[in-house]
């Protein structure tokens, strides 16, 4: 299945962090990533004032559930060191399954399309470089949302796409 997993990171070493995000989770048994968007500084949104983010949108192509494929992203997480503090504050990485196919899960911790991410121009434009028309929560097409003025801002290319397959 094809799938989209969005990372992020704001503490420490940002790229080197989201680097290693790639290499480990493309190491894992039925994941290979197939590209990376290019990164990009973002603003920080929504929880407490913190540094600003670097972001990008990896295609992967997985033999995984969903479910353990979200598995995955938690533990890659794990492994860098993420420690889960205040919600929605600074954190070392974060591994967001964006969409699996095009299918819908609602369960217990995983909803995919992930729910949020037509508002969020540090998801939405990394993510539009890789496939024109993703799936969308609710059926939603890119063309038909009316993004909020500011929402595709605040999101600048800063470094080239993360290498895949090292
Ligand atoms: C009102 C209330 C409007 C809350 C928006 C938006 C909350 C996004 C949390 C919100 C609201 C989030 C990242 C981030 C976070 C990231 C950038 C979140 C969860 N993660 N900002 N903020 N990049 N730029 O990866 O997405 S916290
Ligand atoms: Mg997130
Ligand atoms: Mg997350």
């Amino acid at each position: 299945m094809r799938a989209f997993v969005g990372l992020g990171s704001n503490l420490g070493d940002r790229l080197a962090t989201l680097q290693r995000a790639v290499d480990l989770l493309g190491r894992r048994p039925g994941i290979r990533v197939v590209r990376s968007s290019r990164v990009y500084e973002t603003a920080p949104v929504g929880g407490p004032p913190q540094p600003p983010f670097l972001n990008a949108v990896v295609e992967l192509e997985t033999l995984l559930g969903p479910r353990e494929l979200l598995e995955a992203c938690l533990g890659v997480e794990r492994a860098l060191g993420r420690v889960r503090g205040e919600r929605w504050g600074p954190r070392t990485v974060d591994l967001d399954l964006l969409t699996y196919g095009r299918e819908e899960v609602d369960e217990e911790g995983l909803v995919v399309p992930h729910p949020r991410m037509h508002e969020r121009g540090f998801v939405l434009v990394p993510l539009l470089e890789l496939d024109a028309d993703p799936p969308l929560p609710g059926g939603r097409r890119v063309g038909s949302l009316r993004l909020s003025p500011g929402v595709l801002g605040e999101v600048e290319p800063v470094a080239p796409a993360l290498e895949v397959g090292r």
